[in-house]
């Protein structure tokens, strides 16, 4: 039905039909940019028989939809072709590794490369004949081995490095790195990479460099590792908690001489720490682009809505947007993740609101032709005066159990209502609230909360609705500023320049079409908030007919 047909997205990647989950092997090649994922080709949910769906791009956004690249159809791979990366070769040649659910549902790894080198889309795709070329080691369990790695050189021992996730049987997660100098034979280097208490299985596991404005490979960060450079670059380890369906980060140092990654706060482990995104985001993995020598990043972005919703729409999940990844330099303790540039060339009407005043308790429309496809720039300051005034201590503030956006504290909450019905306000018409929460401790500084406050995104009932978010770094002088990727049935948000990120998956019955707007809003009871730069960009779709069959 109409309905469920314009929860499809216009910008974020999206297969025809059926069922999708971790993107797998991104990777430039000749000239484009490969995005392989987990695919179903028989249904709208996850079943035993995933393939690896893939399409192409010049510019991360405008895809092409190739053929399908693996199917399951080897006694190694038959319960399914699993997560795996790219490695480019210094001759530019290209080997995947992946992992195989086996006729005995045993997760091994298999190598596979492309049938015709000189084909830049990469069409056809061929399994070794000798795989798999790697079994669970023997402390290991046999569900509890997979996702590898993108390899890296290290020139000490002239071999190759992959780290694949796993668990031990007291639940704790655990990084495990081999070495191979073909990628057919692999040695288990000794000790763990690294491993954390209580967070169980560790699912695509990503381990790369951040350091300097551009992006690095992990082969160049190995090679200058020891020189003046190497000193100021980090390395994020990346796990996926099968346990609670987060992707948790840490910055850390990775020494390979000892196969040791440090984290720079224990405290803030991998699996107990930062997340790369507080809503619905997992199974992700990034890239080196060498074409913008930049880091990028996909994540997997899930329904919430029922399965049986599912089936009716013939499809399920989306991809995030594309996002750039660099360390943090002002904080030093977090990454930023933001829109690759290439999303700006979708805006079209670009209406700049100024600066807009909303008074405590009030909300207030912002006029747009449509509101279905939005990228919003906005930036907020509370009224300095209001803050001064507000002495009293506001502590124990949680996005999740506080009220969400229909709460009310002294400088709090306020900011964006997206997909908002336009004919009706108040009470339980539909919207998604984007908002910031400034809570003073008991120490008597600020701390400030970004959150989405799904609870009300819906009038369907078979959703999960949440009010998902954390505490954001904000820096002294610095405003309060959020970028909002409005898209159908997908709002994501990027929160102090990147720093924080959320994604939710919403489901409007009523404010869809020209019925959904945007609103802001302030639900402080005691300070007016002054939106100090307002510019939002109605977005074109990615899926243009003619650009696609002009590639
Ligand atoms: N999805 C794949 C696994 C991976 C999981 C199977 C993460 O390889 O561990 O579809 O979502």
């Amino acid at each position: 039905n109409a309905m469920l047909q314009w929860q499809r997205t216009g910008f974020h990647f999206q297969p025809e039909k059926n069922w999708m989950n971790d993107p797998n092997g991104p990777v430039y090649y000749k000239g484009w940019y490969h995005l392989f994922y987990q695919y179903n080709p028989d249904g709208a949910i996850w079943g035993n028989k995933i393939a690896w769906g893939h399409a192409v791009s010049r510019d991360l956004l405008r895809w092409r939809h190739l053929p399908i690249a693996m199917f399951p159809d080897q006694w190694y791979d038959i319960n399914g072709a699993w997560s795996g990366s790219a490695t480019v070769l210094p001759d530019g040649h290209i080997v995947m590794l992946y992992t195989g659910s086996t006729n005995a549902s045993v997760q091994v790894q298999c190598l596979a490369v492309p049938s015709d080198p000189s084909d830049p889309l990469l069409t056809n795709w061929t399994k070794y004949e000798g795989n798999p070329v790697l079994y669970p080691p023997p402390h290991v369990g046999e569900k509890d081995f997979r996702d590898p790695t993108t390899a890296w050189y290290d020139g000490s021992d002239g071999m190759w490095r992959i780290v694949i996730g796993s668990k031990d049987n007291r639940h704790a997660g655990m990084a495990l790195t081999y070495k191979t100098k073909n990628f057919i034979d692999f040695e288990l280097v000794p000790g763990l990479l690294h491993r954390v208490p209580t967070t169980g299985m560790w699912e695509c596991i990503d381990l790369y460099p951040v350091g300097g404005t551009r992006g690095i490979d992990m082969t160049e960060a190995v090679a200058v590792a020891s020189n003046d450079r190497g000193g100021e670059l980090l390395h994020v380890m990346k796990e996926s908690s099968d346990d609670d369906r987060h992707d948790y980060y840490a910055l850390g140092r990775y020494d390979s001489a000892t196969n040791k990654w440090t984290p720079l706060d224990a405290e803030a482990d991998v699996g107990i720490g930062l997340r790369y995104d507080w809503g619905k985001f997992y199974a992700s993995k990034t890239f080196y682009d060498p074409a913008k020598k930049r880091r990028v990043l996909w994540g997997w972005v899930g329904e919430t809505d029922s399965e049986h919703a599912d089936i009716a729409k013939g499809w399920a999940s989306l991809q995030s947007i594309p996002r750039t990844v660099v360390l943090d330099t002002k904080t030093g303790s977090n990454l930023i993740q933001w829109p690759v540039v290439e999303v700006e060339t979708l805006r079209t009407n670009s209406t700049n609101l100024g600066s807009v005043t909303i008074d405590h308790d009030s909300i207030f429309p912002l006029r747009l032709h449509c509101a279905t496809q939005l990228d919003i720039e906005a930036s907020f300051r509370l009224d300095p005066l209001d803050v001064a005034a507000s002495k009293e201590a506001d502590v124990g503030y949680n996005c999740s159990t506080s009220g969400g956006a229909a709460g009310r504290g002294a400088l709090g909450p306020f900011g964006l209502l997206v997909l908002a019905d336009t004919r009706r306000h108040g009470g339980d018409n539909e919207k998604t609230a984007i908002y910031f929460y400034v809570a003073r401790g008991l120490d008597g500084v600020l701390r400030t909360h970004f959150c989405h406050d799904e609870s009300r995104s819906s009038r369907a009932n078979d959703i999960v609705k949440r009010v998902v978010g954390n505490v954001v770094p904000v820096l002294d002088g610095e405003a309060l500023s959020v970028r909002v990727l409005v898209d159908h049935s997908i709002v994501e948000s990027f929160a102090q320049g990147g720093r924080s990120t959320v994604t939710s998956r919403v489901y409007p019955t009523e404010a869809i079409y020209a019925n959904a707007g945007v609103y802001l809003f302030n639900n402080a009871t005691g300070a007016r908030v002054t939106a100090t730069s307002l510019v939002i960009h109605e977005m074109d779709s990615s899926y243009n007919q003619a650009y696609v069959a002009s590639l």
